[in-house]
């Protein structure tokens, strides 16, 4: 990293996006009061706001009634509540982010419920987050977003603020493809975080887990080694960032005077029990009946250790409203009477569990006085519980037990690592944990404790910023060996009919089709391909078939005008559709009711039996207004409007689209049984070419050119005619098919 990289960093002001406010809000009599929430992510990032300045937005926890504000004065940095509506609230919130994406994004598929209406309100709710961030943040400001609530988020500001430096972090783990796939609306969620400049995980598998989605449901282009990702005319660094504690905070409050915890009622008495404890969100992710079995087991099997050990579970309540978590605790409840009821004796309990939550003081004293802390969580993001116990043995060091399936196992390997389904395990390592030597207790903690006191969450804050500060990598033409890797198996020994859309595939976007013109390269290079005996290409275009012809100019290809309502080609009879003749008069009556409202530079080009309508010479502010209204013109004549690159096209309503002119090419050069003999690739960059991919998918290689600011339907994404060029020289220079 350069310095001047890290000094810029350091100058740009953040705003911070998180689905809450990094305090909770009270109505008190004094009107609203604010208590600064005690997180850790709060902790981390507020003297970043003092320090450089920024804004948080995010919900403030109840519903502001009318002319109520939020008081900021006393803080260095600005705050911006974003309001939510209880009905919001029920589908966003308690539906959508926790019904479905917290359970799905712990690879709990059966806890996940998926609800229309609860995704519709997390559209809604993200779209203002996203419009709010877009109109407070400063052009050179960072955007910060984090976690599962506002994966959508990042779209509406990038379509508002296309140069603005957008990153995310997920606080949960990411699961593997063949989990995040089941989500209904998988895609829409890869593409939001897509519309980031870099996007942070905990640990590098989740970043695996990610960049596989987007390849396989995205079809975009992954470089692994480099983590980034190439999507449209966008690069996208995608990193591992493990979060950290504030250790010397967690330290500090754990050298306090002692608060002496007794695991027993007993407070006259210096107790010689041994105290296991347990620190969780009463979450079905964090194993507590897991747990509470293990420790059953323990007792069970190591009878020796009963009435001198206690489990202290702290249950911390939480997300109380949904169903599962109301279960969760009714089963904890049940589970802690079974356990206590079959082993307490008249002066031991074995298990003492709290229902409720602590001053960080007493959490602090809490870890310091466990001789063990047993952390099994069944899946966790990074767990951070394991970081503050460990950050607390300041004397006579505990031992950790941890869960593999948390994302702190990854560089926590000095803990007594345990699954935590596997009872006889766990039992096993909370024996080993309360019988361990001073020694071998002290090695491990030490090294535990360096590798936090170093890797801390003001280090953590920095390397994402630093991170952020790195200037996007300009879109890079995937090489010929990644398209032998995309095509080479896929063509091996076959026919190939290639399909090329024109403006914005062939050739750069122009203000004026005129201008759009075949560079002579670009012209060599499907010569070249032309040239093979394997290889039959076809350029397919909205222009007027004779215009097409003319500007691409090679006599041995085959041309589809018109969206597909014409076609000529070498090696198959002139096409023109039945229906065409009766629509062309109406089609001149078409434009003249568009002429009427043209006006400030949009202009009508009239391909005889299609029209389009083109802005881009428009002031940007008047385009939305005309198109409304041509819209309705064109619906009014009984035409199709459909959108296009700054332009609307007015077509006959034949049912005939690029993707039905595919099909009628490949039937009538090979035959109905087409697919046996050939395989088809479709490169086009417009919405009209969505109808090709839709129509291809699963039946040929197709590729998206240009700007990924929607979905598609094609396999795969190329940046730009310069990628097109690329790819057709792939195709010109491959090995050719023997059995022809
Ligand atoms: C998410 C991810 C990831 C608990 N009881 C009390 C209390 N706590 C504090 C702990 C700790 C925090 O709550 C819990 O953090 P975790 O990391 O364990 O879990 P999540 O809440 O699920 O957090 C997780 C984290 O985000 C950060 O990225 O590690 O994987 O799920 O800080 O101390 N704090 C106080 N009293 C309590 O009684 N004051």
């Amino acid at each position: 990293m350069t310095q001047s990289k890290i000094h810029r960093s350091e100058d740009r002001a953040v705003v911070v996006l998180s689905n809450r406010l990094p305090f909770a809000i009270k109505r008190g009599p004094q009107g609203l009061e604010k208590q600064v929430s005690p997180g850790g992510l709060v902790s981390a990032l507020e003297p970043v706001l003092r320090k450089r300045g920024g804004t948080w937005i995010g919900w403030p926890g109840i519903s502001l009634k009318t002319g109520e504000t939020l008081n900021g004065r006393d803080l260095p940095y600005s705050i911006q509540p974003v309001a939510v509506s209880e009905e919001e609230l029920e589908h966003y919130y308690h539906g959508f982010s926790n019904r479905t994406l917290w359970p799905l994004l712990h690879s709990f598929s059966q806890n996940t419920q998926f609800a229309p209406e609860d995704f519709k309100a997390y559209e809604q709710v993200n779209r203002r987050f996203g419009e709010t961030a877009a109109k407070l943040a400063g052009s050179d400001d960072m955007i910060w977003i984090h976690d599962y609530h506002l994966m959508l988020a990042p779209s509406t500001l990038r379509a508002r603020r296309p140069k603005a430096t957008i990153a995310f972090f997920l606080h949960t783990p990411f699961p593997s493809y063949d989990i995040f796939r089941l989500l209904p609306w998988d895609q829409e969620l890869l593409q939001g975080l897509l519309d980031c400049d870099l996007i942070g995980f905990h640990i590098e598998s989740y970043v695996h887990n990610f960049l596989d989605c987007v390849e396989r449901r995205l079809g975009a282009h992954v470089d692994r080694q480099r983590r980034l990702v190439h999507y449209g005319d966008r690069t996208i660094r995608v990193d591992a960032f493990p979060i950290g504690i504030d250790f010397a905070l967690y330290e500090q409050a754990a050298t306090l005077k002692p608060l002496v915890v007794k695991a027993v009622d007993s407070p006259q008495e210096p107790s010689s029990e041994q105290m296991i404890l347990g620190v969780d969100r009463l979450d079905y992710t964090k194993g507590i009946p897991e747990r509470i079995r293990a420790f059953e087991h323990f007792l069970e099997h190591y009878p020796e250790q009963r009435e001198k050990v206690t489990l202290l579970q702290v249950a911390v309540p939480s997300r109380s409203e949904v169903s599962e978590y109301q279960e969760l605790k009714r089963e904890i409840d049940a589970l802690v009477g079974q356990v206590n009821g079959r082993f307490a004796t008249a002066s031991w309990s074995p298990i003492r569990y709290l229902y409720g939550s602590f001053e960080r003081e007493e959490l602090a004293a809490l870890y310091r006085e466990a001789q063990v802390a047993l952390v099994t969580p069944l899946r966790d993001g990074m767990n951070l519980v394991a970081k503050e116990f460990v950050a607390c043995q300041v004397e006579d060091p505990g031992v950790l037990i941890l869960s593999r399936m948390a994302g702190a196992a990854d560089t926590m390997h000095e803990a007594l690592l345990v699954n935590p389904y596997n009872l006889e395990e766990t039992a096993a390592a909370i024996h080993r944990a309360l019988s361990m030597e001073e020694n071998e207790r002290g090695s491990r903690m030490a090294a535990l404790r360096s590798r936090e006191r170093r890797n801390n969450v003001e280090r953590w804050v920095r390397r994402f910023l630093e991170a952020s500060a790195i200037p996007a990598s300009a879109p890079e033409v995937p090489s010929h060996h990644e398209f032998q890797t995309w095509l080479g198996p896929f063509l091996h020994q076959h026919r190939l009919a290639l399909f090329v859309d024109y403006d914005g595939t062939l050739t750069p976007l122009c203000e004026h089709p005129a201008k759009a013109t075949l560079s002579e390269d670009m012209r060599l290079t499907l010569r070249n391909c032309a040239a093979r005996p394997d290889t039959d290409i076809t350029v397919i275009s909205g222009r007027a078939l004779n215009d097409v012809q003319e500007m691409v100019g090679l006599s041995e290809i085959t041309y589809s005008g018109n969206h597909g309502l014409e076609i000529n080609g070498a090696h198959i009879p002139h096409f023109q559709h039945e229906d065409l003749d009766h629509y062309s008069s109406r089609t001149v009556e078409l434009a003249k009711s568009l002429h009427e409202i043209i006006q400030g530079g949009a202009w009508l080009e009239e391909k005889a039996y299609t029209l389009t309508l083109h802005v881009r010479a428009m002031p940007q502010a008047e385009q939305e207004s005309l198109l409304t209204r041509a819209r309705e013109i064109i619906h009014d004549a009984g035409f199709q409007a459909r959108d296009a690159h700054c332009a609307l096209e007015a077509r006959p309503p034949i049912g005939w689209d690029k993707g039905r002119a595919v099909l009628h090419i490949l039937r009538t050069h090979y035959g109905p049984s087409w697919s046996e003999h050939v395989r088809v690739i479709y490169l086009g960059d417009d919405q009209t070419d969505e109808d090709a991919f839709r129509f291809l998918a699963g039946l040929a290689m197709t590729f998206r050119v240009g700007p990924a600011n929607t979905l598609t339907a094609a396999s795969r994404r190329l940046p730009n005619v310069s990628a097109v060029e690329a790819l057709l020289n792939w195709i010109a220079s491959r090995p050719e098919a023997e059995c022809l």
